[in-house]
């Protein structure tokens, strides 16, 4: 049995869910009840694939129910959280619109990005800096900020068109209450009910890789097939405050050896196709790279971080098109056999 404090966290929880109703094996369990109250997560492990209350009712849960499992929290539990400007004097790259713990799934041509990295690597903080808002909960903590894999949406201009964009903020890899292959399952189901494709997948990543976060990436780049699709993903190498041009670089590269990406990923395109240029009237980049290295310190100056920013955006959101159509890594269980 484990023991945790009780503290005015879980205190606010317990009052929060004391005298609820609307009992559901699969959406509401005691299990559910019971996390809840330890760590603010409304998930139950049981309804992970393989285990026996998810075998029991999977085959006959429409889609729309099954993308409700293990991300949301009952409309009662939530409590509002502001959500305020990052630079107020700045525009957004996108406009935000909702976040919410499932999708539409008959969006088929929104633009998806996939955001994952360890525990603290700063994932929520770049989604909020790419919607220029505080939409995400961000901040330094052991266990990891993002309590359930979370869909930010909203509107950007992609390739001179503006498109739907899902943002999705994941649980990070080396969480205190969930094992890595419950953090790994956890994200794979979501994914997996929520999302007919993915049009990127960054991967963020910061200082020494742990043996424990190459696993983690690595199990995601064969699930998605980095193989088939790997114009399709992004490396970030982050929180390179201080650092010079050099070690940025050997960073990326680092990263990229530890972890088997192919490094130097570039691309040349049309100077009024680069996305960041939304942002700033610069003409001449047509150099995108897909593997950057970046530094977001919290309350830096937009003058200190544009020239990363700018080249996130670029990164993230140039798609990737071959003999004229655009590639998409398919997410779903029938599109993707080993999912
Ligand atoms: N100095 C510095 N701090 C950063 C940087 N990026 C993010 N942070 C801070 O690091 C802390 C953790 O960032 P989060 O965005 O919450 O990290 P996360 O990956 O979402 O973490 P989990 O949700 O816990 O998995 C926050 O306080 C951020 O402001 C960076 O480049 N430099
Ligand atoms: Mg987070």
């Amino acid at each position: 049995m484990d023991r945790f404090l009780l503290d005015d966290e879980v205190r606010t929880r317990l009052d929060l869910v004391s005298g609820s109703t609307n009992y559901s094996i699969v959406l509401r369990n005691s299990e559910h009840f019971a996390r809840y109250i330890f760590g603010g997560r409304w998930i139950s492990t049981q309804l992970l694939p393989g285990e026996a209350i998810h075998d029991m009712f999977a085959h006959n849960m429409p889609q729309s129910a099954s993308a409700l499992i293990n991300t949301v929290l009952p409309c009662e539990l939530e409590r509002l959280s502001v959500i305020k400007p990052m630079y107020k004097l700045q525009k957004s790259f996108v406009d935000y619109e909702k976040g919410n713990s499932s999708t539409d799934l008959n969006r088929e041509d929104a633009f998806n990005i996939l955001m994952l990295g360890p525990t603290g690597c700063g994932k929520s903080h770049l989604i909020n800096l790419l919607f220029n808002k505080t939409v995400a909960k961000s901040a330094a903590r052991v266990r990891s900020v993002t309590e359930h894999v979370t869909i930010y949406s909203g509107i950007a201009n992609i390739y001179r068109e503006p498109r739907f964009v899902n943002l999705i903020d994941t649980i990070g890899f080396c969480d205190t209450q969930l094992t890595p292959t419950q953090v790994q399952r956890m994200i794979r189901e979501s994914v997996k009910n929520n999302f007919i494709y993915l049009d990127k997948i960054v991967f963020l990543c910061s200082g020494r890789i742990e043996p424990g976060h190459k696993s983690a990436i690595q199990k995601f780049m064969e699930w998605f097939k980095y193989h088939a699709y790997g114009n399709n993903f992004v490396l970030v190498y982050g929180r390179c405050d201080g650092l010079s041009q050099e070690d940025r670089q050997q960073g990326i590269m680092d990263a990229c050896s530890v972890l088997g990406f192919t490094s130097n990923q570039q691309r040349i395109i049309k100077p009024d196709l680069v996305p960041s240029r939304v942002l700033s009237d610069e003409k001449e980049i047509q150099i995108i790279s897909f593997q950057i290295a970046t530094a977001f310190p919290p309350g830096a100056p937009y003058s200190a971080i544009s020239t990363d920013l700018y080249a996130l955006v670029d990164a993230v959101f140039t798609p990737y098109y071959a003999a004229g159509e655009p590639v998409r890594i398919p997410a779903r269980k029938e599109e993707c056999l080993i999912l």
